[in-house]
């Protein structure tokens, strides 16, 4: 399988996030890219698609928010990583803002979500890594890994949030719609639910999205991955979400994988995007599942004997002394 990642994704360094009420490190750190390029060998260089596909999926005016945000922090005379204090949950409308702060507020619903010096370039080139794995399938390979960082599955149309700016794994699948290799499936195994991904093709119902997740009764983001959002209009049915419970081992996790797979095998997909984060595992800080190292190959298995032209895309996973060996479990399943 054929492994991508940019240098440039490194550039992206916020310091600190706000979690539980307290200012505390950034949990997606630059450590979490170099643990995963150490365990693996033979690195393929990313290859840039331009704005184009990019746009295919975020409005012009988020991905123009994106790249000026941080001068725009500078300008208003801040110093450190922007980010926002006020959102607009009421209702949001075209306003024309005069102010950085209302901008960041506009386009998140998060404050986990800091914009710094290198941002935009990181998530850029995050994008064309998924984007040049995903050429790989075209060209005819199995399965390809993209190490999108920063991750995706959390960002919408035009929002940011969940460490997540430009959404990777919605970003390739409409490329690999338009390069005729569709039905596309989406699966997402981070622990979060991917409500960006979500978002985006809630009304598509071309596009069949399932997501294996903590429960948002318990677990961020809270407001979407409840078993009763199955997609809406066209899109009707083309959503699946299997929320579990914290505590969740591998036994507990393989039935709702084996729903999820047999729903992506009943929709008729012929390509497969997985939304990976390493986050189910025992001993991620941040989440509560019991997944171990050999489930993960396991995991793989599975997926892989649907037998689709499979892009995986790095989404969380923050045991950073583990996530490099995690992965590569993970994609030693799929030889
Ligand atoms: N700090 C991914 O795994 N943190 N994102 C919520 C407050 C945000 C996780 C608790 C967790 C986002 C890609
Ligand atoms: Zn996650």
């Amino acid at each position: 399988m054929k492994l991508f990642f940019d240098d440039r994704q490194t550039e992206h360094a916020p310091t600190r996030e706000l979690h539980n009420g307290e200012f505390v490190p950034y949990a997606e750190n630059v450590a979490r890219s170099r643990s995963i390029v150490a365990a693996l060998a033979d690195w393929q260089p990313v290859r840039d698609f331009g704005m184009a596909p990019l746009a295919a999926v975020h409005d012009a005016d988020y991905l123009a928010f994106l790249e000026r945000a941080y001068d725009g922090w500078l300008a208003a005379g801040r110093t450190g990583d922007a980010i926002g204090y006020s959102f607009p949950v009421v209702r949001r409308r075209p306003l024309r803002f005069d102010r950085i702060d209302a901008e960041i507020g506009a386009y998140s619903f998060d404050a986990s979500t800091p914009i710094a010096a290198g941002t935009w370039q990181s998530a850029y080139w995050s994008a064309q890594c998924a984007l040049t794995a995903l050429d790989a399938l075209a060209a005819g390979d199995a399965h390809s890994f993209a190490l999108c960082r920063p991750p995706g599955h959390h960002a919408g149309r035009d929002y940011m949030g969940g460490y997540c700016y430009l959404n990777n794994a919605a970003i390739a699948a409409r490329r690999a719609q338009a390069l005729g290799l569709g039905p596309v499936a989406i699966l997402d195994v981070d622990y979060h639910h991917g409500n960006g991904t979500q978002d985006i093709f809630y009304a598509d119902g071309d596009i069949f999205f399932a997501s294996i997740h903590a429960d948002p009764v318990t677990d961020y983001p809270f407001f979407w991955g409840h078993a009763d959002e199955r997609g809406e209009g066209a899109g009707e049915g083309a959503t699946l979400n299997l929320p579990l419970p914290r505590g969740t081992d591998g036994a507990a996790y393989r039935p709702a994988l084996d729903t999820a797979l047999g729903a992506i095998a009943d929709r008729g997909a012929r390509c497969l995007i997985v939304s990976f984060g390493a986050d189910t595992f025992s001993g991620d800080p941040i989440s509560s599942f019991r997944l171990e190292r050999t489930d993960y190959g396991e995991m793989a298995r599975a997926i892989a004997d649907l037998g689709l032209p499979t892009l995986v895309v790095m989404e969380g996973g923050y045991a950073v002394g583990d996530l490099g060996v995690n992965v590569a479990a993970f994609l030693a399943g799929f030889d």
